[in-house]
């Protein structure tokens, strides 16, 4: 499928996978590339040489094919990493969590792709104007930290309002998803649940398995006391945190508390009492562990044959 990204990109396939904080590191983002997407690495909150030693890793693992690095801007590591990925000549940077127009100029100098995560129409538009290659347009469905909108509503108006290519992102996991982000102007999708459940996502076993059970209605918003709302495998322990936003028994502090350090429990550790499960909504529809190869080649056969129709 040949679209505006796969250009833009040099990829094969018009997907990006989502960069997903503590998981996204070099096996799964080498996978993803070397199957003809576009596999990212995470910043998160890790330390600087940890990440220059994944990109390294990375680079020399996809045979010359693109790979990225997304950076989470609330995260104290941001300009290190803004300033890395020009050292490391990383050749796209996707970002989320913030407006990365202060690092533009430098990234753009260097000749790298920005491909800035977006909630809203304002912000693409922001993004547009600062030079930004394609945005990610983030439906509410996503895991993780999210806006309001939905990946339906959303993504048709970003595409109006914008004349750079857009990415669909949230609630995306198998070809119905990426024919219909085509159908709403989108000219690409980022997927992130769905690589949680792929051979070579080196999360842990129980992180996996919940997102292979979950169900429908099995994912929860966390965070919406403290202005960061977060969508997460609905556990007891997620439960706990919304029911203490909502009875006001858990102030943001104590929120933020309790939280820190969580998404690390999940993903290192499997602990289903204190750990932040992420997760987006769509976790329902994934019932099967497959390699990234055979994730993006299902997908992709399923979506030509729905838009052939
Ligand atoms: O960034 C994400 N998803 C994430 S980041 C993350 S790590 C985290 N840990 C604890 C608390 C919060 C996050 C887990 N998942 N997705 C991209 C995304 N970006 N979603 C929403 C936004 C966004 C929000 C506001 C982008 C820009 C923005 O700009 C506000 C402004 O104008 O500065």
């Amino acid at each position: 499928m040949n679209t505006k990204i796969t250009e833009l990109l040099g990829i094969k396939y018009p997907i990006i996978q989502g960069g997903m904080a503590w998981i996204a590191e070099s096996t799964l983002a080498s996978a993803v590339s070397n199957a003809g997407g576009l596999g990212l690495i995470a910043g998160g909150s890790a330390p600087i040489d940890y990440l220059r030693e994944q990109i390294r890793k990375t680079k020399a693992t996809v045979n010359g094919k693109p790979f990225g690095v997304n950076i989470m801007l609330m995260s104290p590591n941001a300009e290190d990493l803004a300033r890395l990925v020009v050292e490391e000549e990383v050749p796209i940077v996707t970002t989320g969590a913030g407006n990365p127009g202060k690092f533009m100029d430098s990234w753009k100098e260097a000749g790298i792709k920005v491909i800035p995560v977006i909630p809203s129409v304002a912000l693409a538009k922001r993004m547009e104007r600062a030079g930004a290659d394609a945005v990610v347009a983030e439906g509410t469905e996503s895991g993780g930290h999210i806006g309001e909108n939905t990946t339906m509503c959303l993504v048709p108006q970003v595409a109006d309002a914008l004349d750079i290519p857009v990415i669909a992102a949230g609630g995306i996991a198998d070809g119905r998803g990426i024919a219909a982000s085509i159908m709403l102007g989108a000219e690409g999708v980022q997927v992130g649940t769905r690589f949680l459940a792929a051979e070579e996502c080196q999360i842990h076993p129980t992180y996996k398995e919940l997102v292979v059970k979950a169900k429908d209605t099995d994912s929860i918003v966390t965070g919406r006391s403290t202005g960061h709302p977060c969508r997460n495998v609905k556990t007891k322990f997620a439960k706990r945190l919304v029911s203490g936003e909502k009875d006001g028994s858990l102030t943001p502090d104590e929120f933020e508390e309790i939280t820190l350090g969580s998404l690390r429990k999940a993903v290192q550790d499997g602990n289903l009492e204190e750990g932040s499960f992420l997760c987006g909504a769509i976790a329902g529809m994934i019932t099967e562990v497959k390699p990234c190869r055979d994730i993006i080649e299902e997908m992709f056969s399923q979506a030509e044959s729905l838009l052939n129709k």
